[in-house]
């Protein structure tokens, strides 16, 4: 059994150091798993990538064949990604690892909204594939900014239609008040209806609670994995959710 997981969120959510620790975690755990670098412009990753998408192109040689600055460079070489899938294919089936993690953009919509990514993930095995989508504390603590998480995480669910799991990044930043808020707003609608009034009471004029209702009709409020790369923190559940997604509640077997 293989699984592919995309590693998807805002820049600065964490994903690159998130791919770094539940790796550690997979291999301190005697699971295999391999990463693979996708953001050509990446300047350091606090790991070293088994594939890496920088091997194959680079941001500078882009932006000076194409004339571009690093801004218009990241969006060709996003586009560029899925003529080199076969290359990648191949190297990670040369792996034969039962995890291949993806460490994704730094920017969010390079990867979520540009038409190539769609093609890469399910090139590379659309019925092993399922996403991780990264909460940042920094929003996720204030009502407005967890709404706008939520609606992103499921804009990008209906992006690439896989099993998807919430994941809430960094969590030795934030106290056990902001935690527990957090860990409400993303099981009860109600409970965030509330507090984004608190936070803004004028909004009770175009706040309607259908749009929450529906919100919770398409499954958004689900479980937020807590983590912490910091603390090697919350790996286990994740994995376990991961495990029945992929598996059907399966194990992996173990090296
Ligand atoms: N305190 C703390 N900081 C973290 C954690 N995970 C990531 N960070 C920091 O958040 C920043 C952005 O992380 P990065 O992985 O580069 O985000 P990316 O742009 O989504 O890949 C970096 O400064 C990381 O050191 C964590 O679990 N705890
Ligand atoms: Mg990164």
């Amino acid at each position: 059994m293989m699984a592919n997981l995309f590693v998807i969120g805002p820049a600065g959510s964490g994903k690159s150091t998130f791919t770094a620790a539940f790796r550690e975690w997979m291999i301190k755990n005697e699971y295999e798993a391999i990463t693979v670098n996708l953001d050509p412009g990446a300047e350091s990753l606090p790991y070293l990538p088994d594939i890496d998408i920088r091997d194959i192109f680079d941001l500078h040689t882009i932006m000076d064949e194409y004339q571009l600055g690093p801004n218009g460079a990241q969006v060709v070489a996003a586009d560029m990604i899925a003529n080199v899938v076969e290359e990648l294919k191949s190297e990670i089936e040369g792996y034969e690892s039962d995890y291949v993690i993806f460490d994704t953009a730094g920017q969010l919509e390079l990867f979520a909204f540009r038409a190539a990514s769609k093609f890469i993930v399910d090139f590379l095995g659309e019925e092993r594939s399922m996403l991780a989508f990264l909460f940042d504390p920094a929003l996720a603590k204030s009502p407005s900014g967890f709404v706008s998480l939520l609606m992103l995480s499921s804009s990008v669910y209906f992006r690439f239609y896989r099993p998807y799991i919430n994941i809430l990044s960094k969590v030795d930043i934030l106290s056990d008040e902001e935690l527990q808020n957090i860990g409400e707003w993303s099981q009860d609608w109600n409970a965030l209806y509330l507090s984004l009034l608190k936070e803004n009471p004028g909004m009770h004029k175009e706040l309607s609670i259908e749009l929450f209702k529906a919100l919770e009709n398409v499954d958004v409020f689900r479980t937020l994995y807590p983590t912490s790369a910091r603390m090697l923190y919350g790996y286990e559940d994740i994995y376990n959710a991961l495990q029945m997604i992929s598996a059907g509640g399966e194990d992996l077997e173990k090296r």
